[in-house]
């Protein structure tokens, strides 16, 4: 009786302080709204199946609680229990994973009208390469890599001549313009994290890999890399900061010097 009281306690206490948690996600600023919605959908599945196995314990812990007259029965299989069990699992994990594939389908798939901006990820900072007024990124390759073109841009490619190249932690974003982050890495393995956006991916070295995220709300968010990287992945912090449209009008054109 003991054990199932202070197993009902622990439930009840376990989903009263999700409830009023006040740690939750950062509010979101971004196009991504889905994801929430999925996490919001795993909680309410996860969260009942977690309330009804807990309280059927706490239950037979009570209902078949030792009694000296009272034998156990054998009853190795039921068809009708296992047929029950198998169908609301199934339902359960359907509603959590079906929705998952329909959104994947929409990260995978930048809009038409998304601005293609290079991320490169290195031991352990961040720089950027936007493309110049031709609209497009030139060609790379590593083996163009040397001190003074770290990017590796290929020199007789006239769509890189233009390009708007970041060595700094700092990348500004306009709001509203949906962007494709193409993510190159010239070492080990990083991840790309604006918690706010609500997408992530790992930067895999050898490979562009590629996220993509509108910019809803004007402000100024951490960029993270949330893959261990080695001794200075806890300073790995970068920062992307969301601008008006004008506002990212007057500081392009300031930033043709960058060229
Ligand atoms: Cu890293």
């Amino acid at each position: 009786m003991f054990a199932a009281i202070v197993l009902l306690v622990l439930v009840l206490g376990t989903v009263v302080f999700h409830l009023l948690s006040p740690w939750y996600f950062t509010p979101i600023a971004s196009n991504w709204s889905s994801m929430d919605s999925t996490v919001t959908l795993t909680f309410i599945v996860t969260g009942l199946a977690f309330v009804l196995v807990n309280i059927f314990i706490a239950y037979c812990l009570i209902k078949f609680r030792n009694k000296p007259e009272r034998r156990a029965e054998y009853e190795p299989e039921s068809i009708k229990m296992e047929s029950w069990l198998t169908i609301l699992t199934t339902v359960g994990i359907a509603a959590m994973l079906a929705p998952g594939l329909l959104i994947w389908k929409d990260v995978v798939t930048p809009p038409d009208d998304s601005m293609n901006l290079e991320v490169l990820a290195r031991q352990w900072n961040w720089s950027y390469r936007l493309p110049g007024e031709d609209g497009k990124l030139g060609a790379v390759a590593v083996s163009h890599t040397t001190a003074d073109n770290p990017l590796g841009i290929d020199p007789s490619d006239p769509f890189g001549q233009d390009d708007i190249i970041v060595y700094d932690p700092v990348l500004h974003l306009k709001v509203d313009q949906p962007v494709t982050f193409l993510l190159r890495s010239t070492d080990v393995l990083h991840n790309f994290t604006v918690p706010q956006f609500r997408v992530k991916m790992d930067f895999v070295p050898g490979q562009v890999s590629y996220i993509w995220a509108e910019p809803q709300k004007e402000g100024s968010y951490d960029l993270l890399c949330e893959e261990l990287c080695g001794v200075g992945h806890y300073a790995m912090r970068g920062r992307v900061i969301v601008d008006s449209e004008e506002a990212y009008a007057s500081l392009a054109s300031r930033s043709t010097h960058l060229r």
